[in-house]
């Protein structure tokens, strides 16, 4: 390794030893790394093609990958040989993995979601592809000027981007606009605009280096470099309009977490990368195979939510257009081959395009969705239609062009059926089937948590890496005072590791034996952070009025960006830095209390907070969160939940037992009862003197004396309507916190509890959601040799 290093140094970034910076260091160790991943890399791709093996193409719009050089380095089970190296050379490996930027490109869980299930398919050893957009900018970088976010331009590219093989020679036209002429029976679209699709690939390699797949990101390159009879004619802006369609539509990754902006660019987005992905897996299909209509059963494609929608009517354009085969056929064909996963319900985020827009862009495939509607309708009358009032719905458009359709988690599942899809799943109640989601143990607690994976590994052996059941084991250990004592000290360990970092970025200083309580995801009023903050003040209140009364210490953490033109969650953040500020330099709680807040949450971030949990916030409006997968890293990693009944928490309940489970909250169905009784938010407030005290605050400007005015808006919301209700869950959320407290001060007691949960943890990796994945959906199996993790 050491040799290997000091080779890449020289002959690949033309440096010596002596003269090389963090950043040098970095790029000589990746490379090395690099090396030893393409050779398990190589062949797994030969014999993928060479047994003619079913694949997996999963078109995700984003993903989350977060840093990679810990993450591979583990994988190959090279961690110790690259320390070690790099120690021989003077060189030190944390300060080195700390250089890498955290490559953002996605908003939030369904990213990560997919690059945990990269992981898991490799490691499974299931041949599979990912497919996605190479973003110039990732999400956004967030600061806090006076409490409030303001957004910079990512910049992950502006290093080189080590991991990736540029494919110059893989290239496809991607078009655009135009009009459609029908003659000899048949449809020619003439495009007014065409983009080079061209692809970059990064080997995704699983443990211990079995088995490697591929994560192909497209990015646009122009048809020409620039018109030069244009030039020469002087129009400068037609001589580059071909470069500049090419350079936007893989300039940046949308910040919206939710709310659907409908904007044209996304559109040509989402076509773009579906069109590559299909034309290039049609492409690898033809090279081995004679007969289109055998292409089911060479591959599964899945659509990570509706934004590679388009596919469905994409791959029935080739087959009809290019292969001629007939509307009906083509229509059912391309069905045996999509799954679609759904991971919301909230209306505002259901993908729909006015149909206008979506002719002038794709006018061949307007075509075709009236086709699959006509051909749907035939079959089962009266069905919900994709082209609706001036609409095109890309919901109803995935669901009837898949031959499965998931949720995320057993409850989401069941209210897909009941609500969104409801009318659908009557006329194919086959069809939509669960797959909780789940988490990659190898990064979310192996590599993130060496205190506690290094204790569980010395105990179990290292089995539990790709079969997390193991932990189970853990459980029998509950009485154990030495192990819970170790247990104890990795938790503790990992709490003075985030104070110092705390201490160092932002000033506060935090103590370790106080109960970490950790909040961190994008702000949205579903997710309600505000419900948070507003208990935070509550309980500030109650320890000033009796600073003697034994309280619990705690330290509140809060993290998560906001989309930038997603105005309350502005004002939350602003809300939270506010009483931050107040609290944290109040001398009488100053033992008692802290909010910490540090700006710019990311995959990276997640990483050091979540070993160091002690309390996991998951208070959604019971309905609202699809599954979450904070939940499942926080609970693995020893924290203990405060949560409703809501996405995966009421899995998560199960597992670990109710009564190391901190609920509190209405359900579902009570969410959505409630809401039919009128005035039930004022109702609540004034059923709540601690709630009324605390709005009464915040109107009286106590946190921000400057602008009394600030958060008028914010608190009449929660008079007037409250759809979210927090102000019903309120008292609930205070009086479990209280019960979280008393728990706390018995630390044996708690030592037990959040053992179990670490131990009740093996059914939500991700390993276990590919599983379901692949044998109810995708009907694909493991090329590992006999005797290893086979996806039955
Ligand atoms: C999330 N969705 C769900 N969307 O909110 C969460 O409950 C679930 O655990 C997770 O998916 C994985 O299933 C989510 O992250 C987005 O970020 C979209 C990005 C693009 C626009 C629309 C939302």
């Amino acid at each position: 390794m050491k040799d290997e290093i000091l080779r890449h140094l020289r002959y690949g970034l033309g440096k010596d030893a002596a003269h090389s910076s963090v950043y040098d260091w970095r790029m000589a160790l990746s490379r090395a790394l690099r090396d030893r991943m393409v050779d398990h890399w190589i062949p797994s791709t030969q014999e993928a093609y060479a047994s003619g093996s079913k694949r997996v193409y999963y078109l995700s719009m984003e993903f989350l990958i977060g840093r990679l050089v810990e993450d591979m380095a583990s994988n190959l089970g090279l961690v110790d040989e690259a320390k070690a190296a790099l120690k021989e050379l003077g060189q030190d490996y944390e300060t080195i993995v700390k250089d890498e930027p955290d490559a953002a490109l996605g908003n939030g869980g369904l990213g990560r979601l997919a690059a945990c299930f990269m992981d898991s398919l490799a490691t499974l050893g299931i041949p599979a592809m990912g497919y996605g957009i190479r973003y110039e900018h990732g999400l956004f970088e967030q600061d806090f000027v006076e409490g409030q976010q303001v957004e910079r331009p990512e910049t992950w590219l502006q290093q080189d981007h080590i991991w990736e093989f540029e494919r110059p020679e893989v290239q496809y036209p991607i078009t655009f606009g135009g009009h459609v002429e029908h003659h000899d029976g048949k449809a020619h679209w003439h495009p007014s605009e065409t983009v080079i699709a061209t692809a970059f690939d990064t080997p995704v390699i699983g443990w211990e280096g079995r088995w490697g797949n591929t994560l192909r990101l497209w990015a646009a390159m122009p048809t020409k470099v620039f018109d030069l009879a244009s030039f020469n004619r002087g129009d400068y802006l037609a001589a580059g309009r071909s470069e500049a369609l090419a350079r936007t539509i893989c300039r940046v990754l949308y910040p919206d977490d939710t709310t659907e902006t409908g904007k044209e660019l996304r559109l040509k987005q989402e076509y773009f990368f579906t069109s590559a992905s299909i034309q290039d897996l049609l492409r690898r299909f033809l090279s081995t195979h004679a007969d289109i209509r055998t292409l089911p059963d060479a591959a599964a494609i899945q659509l990570n939510d509706t934004h590679p929608a388009i596919a469905g009517p994409e791959l029935v354009r080739v087959l009809v257009d290019k292969h001629e085969l007939g509307m009906d056929e083509a229509i059912a064909l391309a069905r045996r081959c999509l799954g679609y996963t759904n991971h919301t319900l909230l209306p505002e985020a259901l993908e729909r395009w006015p149909e206008w827009l979506f002719g002038r862009v794709l006018p061949r495939h307007l075509e075709i969705i009236r086709e699959i509607d006509a051909d749907h309708l035939r079959r089962h009358e009266g069905a919900p239609k994709i082209l609706d009032h001036g609409n095109v719905n890309m919901g109803e458009l995935a669901f009837i062009m898949a031959h499965k359709v998931n949720g995320v988690s057993a409850l989401h599942t069941d209210l897909v059926k009941k609500t969104v899809f409801n009318d659908l799943h009557k006329i194919h109640p086959q069809r939509i089937v669960n797959q909780t989601n789940g988490i990659t143990q190898r990064r979310w607690l192996k590599t993130c948590n060496p205190a506690l994976s290094g204790l569980i590994t010395r105990e179990l052996g290292n089995g539990w890496v790709t079969d997390l059941d193991l932990l189970s084991q853990l459980k029998s250990r509950t009485g154990d005072v030495a192990f819970k004592e170790e247990f104890v000290a990795a938790k503790r360990a990992n709490k003075v590791r985030l104070a110092n970092w705390v201490t160092e970025t932002m000033g506060i200083s935090i103590d370790p034996d106080a109960m970490f309580d950790v909040q961190i995801k994008r702000i949205h009023e579903y997710k309600r952070q505000l419900m948070n903050i507003l208990e935070t003040v509550a309980l500030w209140n109650e320890m000033r009025a009796h600073p003697d009364a034994g309280w619990t210490p705690r330290v509140k953490i809060f993290g998560g960006k906001a989309a930038p033109g997603y105005h309350v969650a502005k004002e939350i953040i602003h809300l939270i830095n506010d009483v931050a500020a107040v609290i944290n330099s109040d001398e009488i709680t100053k033992d008692l209390l802290k909010v910490v807040y540090p700006p710019n949450y990311n995959v990276t971030m997640a990483e050091v907070l979540i070993p160091a949990a002690d309390l996991s916030e998951q208070i959604s409006t019971a309905g609202k969160e699809a599954s979450g997968t904070g939940n499942m890293k926080f609970a693995l990693n020893g924290a203990l939940t405060i949560g409703t009944l809501d996405g995966a928490n009421v899995e998560i309940r199960e597992h670990v037992g109710p009564e190391n489970f901190f609920l509190f909250g209405l359900t579902a169905e009570e969410v959505m009862e409630r809401r039919t009784q009128p005035g039930f938010a004022r109702a609540a407030i004034e059923a709540s003197p601690r709630l009324q005290r605390v709005l009464g605050q915040i109107v009286e400007g106590r946190f921000c004396p400057q602008d009394q005015g600030r958060y008028h808006g914010l608190v009449g919301m929660l008079y007037d309507s409250d759809y979210f209700l927090v102000t019903c869950d309120f008292d609930s959320y205070y009086d479990t916190q209280r019960r979280a407290d008393e728990a706390y001060k018995n630390a044996r007691n708690w030592a037990a509890m959040a053992l179990v949960n670490t131990a009740s943890m093996g059914f939500f990796s991700s390993d276990r959601t590919i599983k379901g994945y692949a044998h109810d959906i995708w009907h694909v199996g493991s090329r590992l040799g006999a005797g290893e993790e086979a996806a039955e």
